[in-house]
């Protein structure tokens, strides 16, 4: 909403000189005041909470502007649904909430879709909404942005809570911030309704009010007969396995987990996130023998990662089962934050309850120096399976067909990755994430971040542009031409924040493929398709930045080194066959229709 239209609150809220963040001015004789506004910011600022991506508007307006003035970075996007994947990852990124501002009903529910996904994704985030008078909502007498927006929330959250009063801010942002990152970490929303800014408070009893909140995420130490048991069956396998999931990552635990891994000589198997918690190249990487391994393990040990369809439950052709239910016979030991996780798919033997740096410390404890490798014909299986499918995809990587698919494409984004390993990679589509998820090797933790649980597309340009502004790192953002569409409106937001971002478009013509018609024969395409031909590049160039369309792989490569070079804000519209591509890329077999020609 443009502040022309909105009577926000400086109307309404006491004079606030223009450099007075915190202190409201006061005459001679009247005490110093503050009021809802400071007070939020101050008690933000006071948990180290540097940063807000949102989007302005009744009654918020001021909070961004107040929030700015008070050293707060605020990020402000064309839609709401983007600056919460901001903050979700932003959060997942720093182990601190993320925070999204917007404004009621229709700007709350932007937001929502984000705060669910942070939820089920594990990333800790807090969705900050302003909303309509209480008085007039729940008598439903149709004010402005009307919404019961805490019981819209609450199913879709790990805590939702409202603040009437100023006095309660500083209680309201410390609840807040707790349930975001303490146990399993998830999204949390805060209703602030419109009245509660402009409240005025002694400013005194304001800053006594708020909360700094002392470790906001306790340590939470494993039980050690749960280590015990863990060690004993993995002692015992023949052919252990150990899975990383995001959760592995969240911990920032990077050197005990390495260890943990080199020190056991267990082969691993990264979940998408996780790359690079070890060098994808490291030598006990098994991700090029996944289809070996699962089934063949008889020990698996999951860290922070959950056995839900990403994992195929646990059972079922994947893991040796005879039917899609049947166990395939493995022991699990899982290491999770939370002890509701256990026997959500099947039995877990071994579950190590308590946060993954704890666990896993606690776990290299217990190895000591005498802990024997595995089998060698275990670690030699999967070894000459590994050689052969690495040796496989070299050859196709090699191959420079024309026009480009996306092997040819990707092999350049590999090679780039490769020479830039601090580069974040943000990546969503199908096709582009499948391929991109198996070919393109990660080199440090926390640098892929992608679709995650949901497998949700709209997350694109958001988490491109938290990434660069939470690291600092230029980014690669290699997207899906329709997954690019769900938040392509942010290139302004990388344009106007001139954020170093290279955005790789591997174009298509459409949803998993570009050559479906219409079986009718009518005017209209395929619900699959788009324009074909599309000039992407040109939307990047629209805002001040670099459009480029690639049709070659030494195209490609030169954007994007360009790109990473110059840090300017770029798009590459990378043109590849229409016809390369799967329905559903790698998971065509969940689409119920996918059989049916
Ligand atoms: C929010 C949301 N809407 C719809 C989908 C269904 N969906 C999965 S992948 C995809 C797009 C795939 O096309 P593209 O991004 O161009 O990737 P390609 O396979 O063509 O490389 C869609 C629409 C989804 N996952 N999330
Ligand atoms: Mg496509």
């Amino acid at each position: 909403m443009a502040s022309v239209t909105d009577p926000a609150a400086p109307a309404a809220a006491p004079a606030t000189p223009p450099s007075g963040v915190g202190q409201i001015a006061a005459d001679a004789q009247s005490p110093e005041m503050t009021d809802g506004f400071h007070l939020v910011i101050d008690a933000l600022k006071l948990n180290g909470i540097d940063t807000i991506f949102g989007l302005p508007g009744i009654p918020i307006t001021d909070l961004t502007r107040k929030a700015q003035a008070a050293g707060l970075r605020v990020i402000s996007f064309r839609h709401e649904q983007n600056a919460g994947y901001a903050a979700s990852i932003a959060g997942f990124m720093t182990q601190r909430p993320g925070i999204c501002l917007t404004v009621s009903a229709p700007g709350f529910l932007n937001g929502l879709t984000a705060l669910a996904n942070a939820t089920t994704n594990c990333f800790p985030m807090i969705l900050i909404s302003g909303s309509s008078e209480r008085e007039v909502v729940d008598l439903q007498q149709g004010d402005y942005e009307e919404m019961d927006q805490l019981a819209i929330a609450k199913p879709l959250c790990k805590a939702a809570f409202r603040v009437l009063h100023a006095e309660d801010i500083g209680v309201g942002i410390a609840r807040a911030i707790r349930a975001a990152v303490s146990g399993r970490p998830g999204g949390v929303y805060l209703d602030l309704p419109a009245k509660l800014f402009p409240q005025a408070v002694e400013a005194e009893a304001g800053r006594k009010s708020l909360i700094k909140v002392v470790d906001p995420a306790p340590r939470q130490i494993p039980a050690q007969d749960a280590v015990q048991r863990a060690l004993e069956l993995l002692k015992g396998a023949k052919r252990p396995l150990i899975l990383l999931g995001k959760g592995a990552a969240y911990a920032q635990a990077d050197a005990d987990i390495r260890a943990l891994v080199e020190r056991t000589g267990i082969p691993y198997l990264p979940m998408s996130m996780a790359k690079g918690l070890l060098p994808d190249t490291h030598e006990q990487s098994a991700a090029a023998a996944r289809s070996y391994v699962l089934p063949a393990a008889d020990v698996v040990m999951l860290i922070g990662a959950r056995l839900n369809w990403l994992l195929s439950h646990g059972k079922g052709k994947t893991w040796g089962g005879k039917g899609s239910k049947d166990w395939g016979g493995q022991k699990f030991i899982q290491v999770d934050i939370s002890p509701q996780e256990a026997d959500s798919n099947v039995r877990i033997d071994a579950p190590v309850v308590g946060d993954i740096g704890s666990c896993v410390s606690a776990l290299l404890a217990g190895i000591g120096p005498g802990w024997a490798k595995p089998p060698a014909d275990w670690l030699g299986a999967i070894a000459e399976r590994r050689n052969k499918n690495v040796a496989k995809m070299a050859e196709t990587l090699a191959r420079n067909p024309s026009p480009m698919n996306f092997h040819s494409a990707l092999n350049v984004v590999r090679d780039i990755v490769k020479a830039n390993p601090d580069a974040m990679l943000v990546n969503e589509g199908a096709n582009a994430l499948d391929f991109t998820r198996s070919i393109v090797d990660m080199y440090k933790p926390r640098k892929r971040l992608d679709v995650g649980t949901w497998g949700v597309m709209g997350i694109g340009m958001g988490f491109s542009v938290a990434a660069a502004v939470m690291s600092g790192q230029p980014v690669i953002a290699i997207e899906g031409d329709s997954a690019f569409g769900f938040s392509g409106m942010e290139v302004e937001t990388i344009c106007r924040y001139n954020l170093p971002v290279c955005v790789v478009i591997l174009n298509n013509n459409g949803v998993y493929r570009g050559d479906e018609v219409n079986p009718t024969g009518g005017r209209d395409p395929s619900p699959l398709v788009f324009v074909k031909g599309a000039r992407y590049e040109m939307l990047m160039e629209a805002f001040g930045g670099v459009g480029v369309k690639a049709t070659t792989p030494a195209e490609l490569r030169r954007a994007m080194e360009d790109a990473i070079a110059s840090r300017r804000p770029t798009l590459v519209n990378a043109v590849i066959d229409e016809g390369a591509g799967t329905e559903s890329g790698r998971i065509t077999a969940l689409n119920p229709t996918a059989k049916k020609k």
